[in-house]
């Protein structure tokens, strides 16, 4: 199971030519399998590997994730050299995610997905990392490609790539070295390589859609095996396809992006969702 887990790895990084050697990859943990898996496997196959995990300030969630990156990083560190960069919602926007959200009147995953896509992005630009790399596995895609398409949200199809390039400065190259494994397939890996991981999912994530869709999917993979796969990779060759046909993202993200006046990331208005979102908790913490 780990050579072959390692195969496919080794094999998705060529075939989308994710990274090299020498280059400095950051991973972007949770505490959860996918993740840490994710590390480890980098680790494994020789590459520079480091790692950011942010703390979302969810009583009982968070102290137990938390509590299992530091403690896998410092197995790891034994080994390798790596290291654990961590940052806290709590410290950066004064409350923890569900009350910021609260806040804000914003759903909490919503709140989330920015804070984590912003953090991630800012450490690897900043911090010099060619690549940031996140534990996204084949379930996980075909899950939100079926989202995707029953809403005919075609902006994010376009954008759910297992590489998608740097494609203007001040964003970091992001991929996906898991998107040929299933969930079963990861966690079959870290039961054999005793990762010692967060089995709850975060609480946050209780009926979500994303959990209805991969139930979904796994009743037609029951039905019909080897469905994901073909969902999920047939996409990625139409999608390359029409990429080749229409202009690549890049020149399109060139078009439409330029720096936020207010931290400088990249963004399509005149201050990115981030920034926007700091102002309004800001604004009610300081009327309040
Ligand atoms: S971590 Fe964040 Fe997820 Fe928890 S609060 Fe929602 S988005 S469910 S991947
Ligand atoms: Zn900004």
């Amino acid at each position: 199971m780990t050579e072959f887990v390692h195969e496919q790895v080794a094999r998705a990084i060529k075939s989308e030519r994710m990274f090299g050697p020498d280059d400095r990859i950051l991973v972007a943990v949770s505490g959860g399998k996918d993740s840490l898996t994710l590390w480890h496997i980098l680790l494994a196959l020789g590459y520079r590997a480091d790692a950011l995990y942010v703390d979302l300030g969810i009583p009982g969630y968070s102290d137990t994730s938390h509590e299992k990156v530091e403690r896998f990083s410092a197995k790891l560190a034994e080994s390798h050299e790596t290291k654990l960069i961590v940052h806290t919602v709590q410290e950066q926007a004064g409350a923890g995610i569900r009350e910021l959200a609260m806040l804000i009147h914003r759903p909490t995953c919503s709140t989330c997905g920015t804070i984590k896509r912003y953090q991630f992005n800012r450490a690897a630009v900043e911090q010099n990392y060619d690549v940031m790399a996140t534990g996204h596995n084949l379930d996980d895609e075909a899950a939100r490609l079926l989202g995707n398409v029953l809403h005919w949200q075609t902006e994010y199809l376009e954008k759910q790539g297992p590489s998608l390039p740097a494609s203007v400065e001040g964003f970091a190259k992001k991929v996906k070295p898991l998107y040929r494994l299933s969930e079963r397939e990861i966690a079959a890996y870290a039961v054999l390589n005793r990762i010692d991981y967060i089995v709850e999912e975060c609480p946050m994530a209780k009926g979500s859609k994303m959990l209805l869709y991969k139930e979904v999917l796994n009743r037609l993979e029951t039905e019909s095996p080897g469905t994901k796969q073909r969902f999920y990779c047939g996409f990625l060759e139409q999608n390359a396809e029409e990429r080749s046909r229409t202009g690549s993202m890049q020149d399109k993200d060139r078009a439409a992006l330029h720096p936020c006046t207010v931290c400088g990331q990249p963004t399509s208005a005149e201050i990115c969702s981030y920034c926007k979102m700091m102002a309004r908790a800001k604004a009610k913490v300081t009327s309040a």
